[in-house]
Order: C-alpha cells, then sequence, then structure tokens
C-alpha cells in the first residue's frame, strides 16, 4: 500500500462543557484531522493536541507544521506492507509524537479497509466492549462538582475522575468521598505538584482512590517512586510515559503501579500497543487516556482499549458528554451497563461525516507526492 495523498485540516469543536485542568480552561477542542488517500480508500486519523502547549510541548499548530513539512512528505509514496512500518519511518523526526500518532492512525484506518477488518482485530483487541468513565475538570465550587458528578452516574458512567491542582485537592476529594461512598474514584494532578507536596497525597490515602495519576513533574520517574513509596493508593503516569521503555523504567524504579495509555502522547498506536505489552508482562495494568478527542481519534481508543491487559476503567465518554454533534455517525454511545461497544466494522468503523468536518475546519491543506 502507498499512501498518495494526504489532506491536514485544524478543526476548532465547541465543547459543551469548558473543561479546566490545573494547566488551564478550554472551551473547544482543537485538534488536527488526517485524511489519507491510498488505492481508493479513505483513512482517518486525529491529532488531539491542544491549542496551548500547556500538557505537552505540542500545539495544532506544531503538528500541522510538522506533518506538512517532514512526516507527510517523508510517508507519501513509501510501499508500506504493515501500518507498523509508519514508526520507523517517521523516526528520523525527533519527538512530535501526537503528530506522528495522528499520521500513523490514517494509515492503520486504510491499512484496516484494505484487509476488510476492524482496527480492532487488527491490533489484537480481545474485547468487545471496555469499560468507562469520566473525567471531570475543576470546577466553580464543590457543589457544582457534585451535580456534575449526579448527572454523570445517572448517566451510568460508572468511574470518575476528577482534576486536582494545589487549593483544589484534598478537601474536594474527601468531599466527594461523603457523598459518593462507593464510586470508583481518581484523581488526576497533571504534574501540578513536587515531591515536598507529598503531604496532600498522603492524606489522600484513605480515601479509597484507584489512583492518582501523574502528580509530580513529567520528567521525574525518581520524584515519583519516592512519593510510591509513601502511598497505599497506587501512582499512575500518563505525562511521564512516552516511549514504551518509559514504562519499563518507571516499573522498574517503582515510580508507578498503573499506567495511562495514550496512543497520541507514544507517538501512535504502535507503540501504544508495545506499551501495552510492556506493561504485561510485567503485571502492570494500564487503562486508555483520552484528550476529549473527536469520534476519529476516540473509535480508535477504543480498538486500542479492547485490548487485554486495559483493566481499569477508561477516559473514553460518550460523544454527548463532550459535543453537540460529533464527526462520526453513529456517535460513540454509553450502554446501560456502563461500558461502550468496540466498533465491528472495517477500519475505526462508524463513517465520518465530511459536511460537520468542513463546519469546523479552520485550515486545510493537501500534501500530495512531488
Ligand atoms: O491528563 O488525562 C489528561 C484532557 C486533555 C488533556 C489531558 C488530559 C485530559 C483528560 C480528558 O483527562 C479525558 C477525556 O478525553 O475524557
Ligand atoms: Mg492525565
Amino acid at each position: 500500500m502507498k499512501v498518495e495523498a494526504v489532506e491536514l485540516r485544524i478543526v476548532r469543536m465547541p465543547l459543551r462543557f469548558p473543561f479546566e485542568t490545573s494547566f488551564g480552561r478550554e472551551d473547544a477542542k482543537h485538534a488536527v484531522l488526517v485524511r489519507a488517500q491510498a488505492d481508493g480508500l479513505v483513512g482517518w486519523g486525529e491529532v488531539p493536541a491542544m491549542a496551548a502547549p500547556l500538557y505537552n510541548e505540542e500545539t495544532v499548530q506544531t503538528a500541522w507544521h510538522v506533518l506538512r513539512d517532514f512526516l507527510v512528505p517523508a510517508l507519501l509514496g513509501v510501499e508500506l506492507q504493515h501500518p507498523r512500518q509508519v514508526r520507523e519511518r517517521l523516526r528520523f523526526v525527533r519527538r512530535h509524537h501526537m503528530a506522528k500518532a495522528g499520521l500513523e492512525a490514517a494509515v492503520w484506518d486504510l491499512y484496516a479497509q484494505q484487509q476488510g477488518r476492524s482496527l480492532r482485530e487488527l491490533l489484537g483487541g480481545v474485547q468487545d466492549r471496555v469499560e468507562v468513565g469520566v473525567s471531570l475538570g475543576i470546577e466553580a465550587t464543590v457543589d457544582d462538582l457534585v451535580r456534575r458528578v449526579e448527572g454523570f452516574l445517572a448517566e451510568g458512567y460508572r468511574r470518575v475522575k476528577v482534576k486536582i491542582r494545589p487549593g483544589w485537592d484534598v478537601e474536594v476529594v474527601r468531599e466527594l468521598r461523603r457523598r459518593f461512598p462507593d464510586v470508583p474514584l481518581q484523581v488526576d494532578a497533571n504534574s501540578a505538584y513536587t515531591l515536598e507536596d507529598a503531604r496532600v497525597f498522603e492524606a489522600m490515602d484513605d480515601l479509597g482512590l484507584l489512583l492518582i495519576e501523574q502528580p509530580l513533574g513529567e520528567d521525574d520517574l525518581v520524584d515519583h517512586a519516592k512519593l510510591q513509596a509513601r502511598l497505599r493508593t497506587p501512582i499512575c503516569l500518563d505525562e511521564s510515559i512516552v516511549h514504551p521503555h518509559d514504562a519499563r523504567k518507571a516499573i522498574e524504579l517503582g515510580s508507578c503501579r498503573v499506567v495511562n495509555i495514550k496512543a497520541a502522547r507514544l507517538g501512535g498506536l504502535t507503540a501504544a500497543v508495545e506499551t501495552h505489552d510492556v506493561c504485561a508482562e510485567r503485571g502492570v495494568p494500564v487503562w486508555c487516556g483520552g484528550m476529549l478527542e473527536t469520534g476519529i481519534g476516540r473509535l480508535a481508543n477504543l480498538a486500542l482499549a479492547s485490548l487485554p491487559n486495559f483493566r481499569l476503567p477508561g477516559d473514553l465518554s460518550a460523544s454527548d458528554r463532550y459535543f453537540e454533534e460529533d464527526l462520526i455517525e453513529p456517535p460513540v454511545v454509553l450502554e446501560p451497563d456502563g461500558t461502550i461497544r468496540v466498533p465491528e466494522q472495517v477500519g475505526i468503523g462508524p463513517r465520518v461525516r465530511l459536511d460537520r468536518v468542513d463546519r469546523v475546519t479552520v485550515r486545510r491543506e493537501w500534501v500530495r507526492v512531488g
């Protein structure tokens, strides 16, 4: 298979509810969509970067530049036997994992369609539905947060994750625990603390949390190991794990007991599966993280989350948790048992509604051979 042409688009999708984390507030989801053509087929991928480099160093603009000027030209016209070869082909570009992941995803979708198979089958997924939860941002008041949690529990979500930051942490989580004694609950600090704040996490240690996600610096496996040694609650790393070998090192050092897997952060589905395997071999459970993806990225996440070592509910919610109208049809929906079905159709599954993509596109360009 040879990719003949790629259309890049920057899209801006208004969020139904603003999403605030320790690094900032988002009112819209920005993404780069990658639409790749080969043999009369079209494959889609998503770069779920943000408008600003707050989660990691990438933005939709850096992804646009790196895709347009380096990654896409390196892939066009190249004979590919399997999408796993994309990673090697793009290795000459340092980092820019989200940009790489979006392009690789489009090739996975193309290849799966060409083979007449679902992405889930190709990746080695074994579950036909995955357990999911909801990730809640920082709200104006604890009462507002409690009301939002009530709403999502009523919709059928079975696991709740809340964002924390200094000043919005122990008291908030304690109150949630008091109001929802039995709900599987976890927190995500997005790197907002240092080891000097260890007492914050010690104070959360009796609240029966499933895990504490990325409390410390993204480049700091050592202090995470020191913190983990002081806690019974598992630490889960997100930002720190950008390569499968980071997972191995974090596990060997004792920096975490759970790993969050995002194909975007790791540079693609190939690296995500490899990270899954590294963790599985060491008996460390993983779960699928999210970046408020549009339906396009969400479908790939669902396929990934069906692999066997995804043993905790993912940050994968239904389309209507994020958007008035998703880019795919049918949208992603929550089943009454708190799971989401993994699509069985070829490729990523549901079709992409180009008319809706057009309406949210703010920039577009074709990149072709020559
Ligand atoms: O840290 O997991 C994170 C969203 C944007 C950037 C970082 C994160 C998140 C989420 C959202 O928590 C999860 C979702 O997609 O529902
Ligand atoms: Mg996180």
